[in-house]
């Protein structure tokens, strides 16, 4: 077993999509552990990206991340990780497999609709920035 965090970014809530990126990872036998609803600021959006301070698309990307409501949610299962970036897509939704969310729903490389966390460890710090263990009750 094993948990990542994954994130419908503020353009998948703005597309109504949070029920279809949910209905994704439970179709694929993955469970919803733990779930909420916030808005970031800047600060917590720089936070969560500071594996990314010195790209050229940080500012961007935090400024895009905080604009709005987003929905974490640490998701469960055999291989989680990696489903869940296997339903997502490639970064790139030009690049992504059809079928895929990003292939379906994104419009740009950064406002590609959601998150998944890429290792063990990355999943580790971005489950423990949103989520109290109180909060995860799988
Ligand atoms: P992924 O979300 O597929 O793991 P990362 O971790 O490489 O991709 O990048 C984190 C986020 O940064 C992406 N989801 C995307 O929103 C944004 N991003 C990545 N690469 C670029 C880029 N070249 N230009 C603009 N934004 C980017």
């Amino acid at each position: 077993m094993e948990r990542t965090l994954s994130i419908v970014k503020p353009d998948g809530v703005k597309k109504n999509l949070i029920g279809e990126v949910i209905r994704r990872f439970e179709n694929a036998g993955l469970r919803i552990v733990g779930l909420k609803m916030l808005k970031m600021t800047k600060e917590q959006a720089k936070g969560f990206y500071i594996v990314h301070k010195d790209k050229p698309f940080y500012e961007s990307l935090t400024d895009f991340m905080s604009e709005g409501p987003i929905v974490v949610m640490v998701v469960e299962g055999e291989n989680a990780i990696s489903k869940v970036r296997d339903i997502m897509g490639a970064t790139n939704p030009k690049e992504a497999a059809s079928g895929t969310i990003r292939a379906d729903y994104a419009t740009d490389i950064e406002r590609n609709i959601v998150h998944g966390s890429d290792s063990p460890e990355s999943a580790e710090y971005e489950i423990g920035y949103f989520f109290s263990s109180i909060e995860i009750v799988g």
